[in-house]
This record gives structure tokens, C-alpha cells and sequence, in this order.
């Protein structure tokens, strides 16, 4: 036990009426909506990295927040871990998710960083056995180290290549051991900043092969879970290979991956690609590639990734829409990689961050049901395609040549009038949910 949360009550749902800083006024976990569990819906993860490893830090300035468990040490990193935990019951977080390099002491080489790993991964297990938060999804630091800063998989250099591919090795191996739901690759450093060093054609080769190869390790350990690529367009890298879903959709057919790995979708990445959140979650499921997203919201000013907790019930309500419609996640979940302001520095701001979040989220979610239960949003949309149900559009799609198309066209006389596409009385459809 560490005293870290010593005087923050665990947090239980008030409902909305509730003047309490630490309840739940919208996130009912046993609630249900459309059927399920409303803690089965949303399947809130806890993102280590920003919670306990982030120091503070940014481009002007270094570390602001005192924790007692920063630094170097793997008494430290059990210390964390005990925060870490606690945290997990005071929210009644169903989940987490870690990198190799939030949980474990950095090493001098692969041999000490796998050691220290599996000592944290040891731990962790043994405090899973009573603990209710499972593991979302593991993933490897190939960014961080400046090892990596000419990329991982696509690096230059092929021995950063193999350090990179044995790195993940041991992060699927803990992530299994956990009983690991998904496995997350993001690709930080795959990417370039300049065209004049860098032979693209290749790195796309190498980047494909490392990916072959954790499929491959998936099977041969018999891992369950779904590999995962996240997608962001820019930043560390400025030109980043994985720039959106179907970016990242093309590369895995163009490498015949597109059976093994889906999507892990971050609010503030589609922002940066210039997109919204739900129109890359429903490119996504449109292209059978979705798989679970990273929620947050960037500041809309500055153009960064910002990693700022959610608090827009609307544009959430879009995202869970798409989910909801779909049919929801499978192993995916929420996963809050949203770190709070660095000078936000009290313990009470790590709590109230997740609890204004998931309350978001749960609002977000129940107007997506409730708009989805009423079926007007469905019915505007099918009828606006009615047209494909008569035999002649079907005929088009299925043996259509544009000779006969035109054919068609000049005998029937066709001279089609533009119908409204009713974009203001479907907002306000909308509106009348959110
Ligand atoms: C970086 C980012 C990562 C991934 C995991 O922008 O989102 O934290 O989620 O590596
Ligand atoms: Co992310």
C-alpha cells in the first residue's frame, strides 16, 4: 500500500443531480444500455504512461509533478506500480495499457531491459490474480531511446531493425503473460523527415517484414488478442507512414496483412490527419479494420497533440454512433491516452481527470443509443439510397458496362432531378439527442 491516494474516497455513480467532485453523475458501470452492461460498452482503459510516467514535461521546460515513484529503479517501478493500482480501484478501472518503457526501469541493453521487464511483468501478474483491471493492450517503446530516432522497423540501420524486432518480442510475450487483449503498435518513429537520406521503397519492405513477423509470433505463441496499428500523420516524424486508416489500410493490402491487423483510432491523430474522430472510426468498420480507439482531444488551437482528457459530449456521441452501430467493440475498448495539464499537479488531478472523462464518455454513449434505438438517423440514411434497391441500379453493379449504361440512359430518357441531401434537419435530429 502506498499512502499516494491516502484520502481519496473510491468513486461511486450519484447521478446527475450529484454536487460531489469524486462520483460519477453519467458512468453507471452495472446500467445497461442496448442490452449490455454500460461498463461493457465503453470498456475504460487507464493509460500508463501518461498517469504515472509522465514527469510534467514540455518542448520549454521539464518536470513539474513529484511523484515518489520517478526514477530509475525497480524498487521505484514496484512503487508505481502499487500507485498504478490503487489508482485502477479508486476509479474502478476495467482496464490498462502500458509500454515496455512506462512500467520498467530503462536498462544498458536488451539483456537488462528484458530482465527488468519480466520482474515488473511478475508483479503485475501477481497483483492481477486479486485485482478487478485487466490488461487492454501492451505495446514497445520504438520511439523514446535515441536508438530509434532514425525509426525502428524502418530504420537505416538493420541491427536497430533486429533490437527493435527483439524488443517487441518481449512485449508480446508480457502482454500475453497478462492476458492481454490487443497488442498496439504505433510507429512513432516510422517515417522521415527528409526525403534526401531516406530510400522509401525500402522502409516500406522492412516495415511490412517486421510486421509478418509479430503476425507470425502472434500464432506461434498462441496469442489471442488483435495486433493493432495506431495512425497518426505527423509529429514526432514529419512525414509518418502510418498517416490515417486508409493510409494504413492500404499498406496492409499492399502487403497482404489486412486479415491480421486492424486499427487502434486516436481522437487527436485524426484531428492532425485533418479528419474527424468518427469519420476514420467509420472508415475503419467500413474497411473491416477497426479494432479500438485512444481518446482524448487535442487543443484546437495550438495544432499539437496535446493528449488533453475529452470533455465534448457531441463529437463523442459521433464516435460511439459509428461504434454502437457496428455493433460495438470486441477486444477493443476506450483507452484514455489523455495525460492531465502539467500544472495540475495534485493526486486529486490524476482521479478527477479519468472521472470527468468516463462521465463523457457514458454521456456520449447514451445519447448514441438513445439516437440509434429511435432509428430516425437510420432511416434518412437507407431512404437516401432507396434507389439501388430497383433492379436496373443493381443490374449496373453487377454487370454494368458504361456502353450499356448509356444505352439505358438514352432509351429511358433519364434526366435525374438533384434530391435535398437535408444536412440542417439531420443535425437537428441530432441535436435533439445530445
Ligand atoms: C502517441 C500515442 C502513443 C500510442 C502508444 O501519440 O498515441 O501513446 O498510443 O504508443
Ligand atoms: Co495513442
Amino acid at each position: 500500500m502506498t499512502d499516494y491516494f491516502k484520502n481519496i474516497p473510491a468513486i461511486r455513480y450519484e447521478g446527475p443531480e450529484s454536487a460531489n467532485e469524486f462520483a460519477f453523475r453519467h458512468y453507471n458501470p452495472d446500467e445497461v444500455v442496448m442490452g449490455k452492461r454500460m461498463a461493457d460498452h465503453l470498456r475504460f482503459a487507464v493509460a500508463y504512461w501518461h498517469s504515472f510516467a509522465y514527469q510534467g514535461g514540455d518542448p520549454f521546460g521539464g518536470q513539474t509533478f513529484e511523484r515518489p515513484w520517478f526514477g530509475d529503479t525497480l524498487a521505484l517501478a514496484k512503487l508505481k506500480a502499487d500507485a498504478a493500482f490503487e489508482m485502477f480501484d479508486i476509479i474502478g478501472a476495467p482496464f490498462f495499457c502500458f509500454h515496455d518503457a512506462d512500467v520498467r526501469p530503462e536498462g544498458h541493453d536488451f539483456a537488462e531491459n528484458t530482465r527488468n521487464l519480466e520482474a515488473i511483468v511478475d508483479y503485475f501478474a501477481a497483483k492481477m490474480e486479486t485485482s478487478k483491471t485487466k490488461l487492454l493492450w501492451g505495446t514497445a517503446n520504438l520511439f523514446t531511446n535515441r536508438r530509434y530516432m532514425a525509426g525502428a522497423a524502418t530504420n537505416p540501420d538493420p541491427d536497430i531493425f533486429a533490437f527493435a524486432a527483439a524488443t517487441v518480442k518481449t512485449c508480446m510475450d508480457a502482454t500475453h503473460r497478462l492476458g492481454g487483449q490487443n497488442y498496439v503498435l504505433w510507429g512513432g518513429r516510422e517515417g522521415y523527415e527528409t526525403l534526401l537520406n531516406t530510400d522509401l521503397k525500402a522502409e516500406a519492405e522492412h516495415m511490412a517484414r517486421f510486421l509478418h513477423m509479430v503476425v507470425e509470433y502472434k500464432h506461434k505463441i498462441g496469442f489471442t488478442g488483435t495486433i493493432l496499428i495506431e495512425p497518426k500523420p505527423q509529429e514526432p516524424s514529419k512525414h509518418q507512414y502510418d498517416y490515417d486508416v486508409s493510409t494504413v489500410y492500404g499498406f496492409l493490402k499492399r502487403f497482404g496483412l489486412e486479415n491480421e491487423i486492424r486499427v487502434n483510432i486516436e481522437q487527436g491523430h485524426c484531428i492532425l490527419a485533418g479528419h474527424t474522430f468518427e469519420h476514420e472510426i467509420a472508415t475503419a468498420i467500413s474497411m473491416g479494420i477497426f479494432g479500438s480507439i485512444d481518446m482524448n482531444r487535442n487543443d484546437y488551437q495550438s495544432g499539437w497533440d496535446t493528449d488533453q482528457f475529452p470533455n465534448n459530449v457531441p463529437e463523442m456521441a459521433l464516435a460511439y454512433y459509428e461504434i454502437l452501430k457496428a455493433g460495438g467493440f470486441t477486444t477493443g475498448g476506450t483507452n484514455f491516452d489523455a495525460r492531465i495539464r502539467r500544472q495540475s499537479l495534485d493526486p486529486e488531478d490524476l482521479i478527477l481527470s479519468h472521472v470527468g472523462a468516463m462521465d463523457t464518455c457514458a454521456r456520449a454513449l447514451k445519447a448514441a443509443a438513445a439516437l440509434l434505438e429511435d432509428g430516425a438517423l437510420e432511416a434518412a440514411r437507407k431512404a437516401r439510397y432507396a434507389g439501388w434497391e430497383t433492379p436496373a441500379a443493381k443490374a449496373m453493379l453487377t454487370g454494368g458496362t458504361l456502353d450499356g449504361i448509356a444505352a439505358r440512359v438514352l432509351d429511358e430518357g433519364l434526366n435525374p432531378r438533384p434530391v435535398s441531401g437535408r444536412q440542417e434537419r439531420l443535425e437537428n435530429l441530432w441535436n435533439r439527442f445530445v
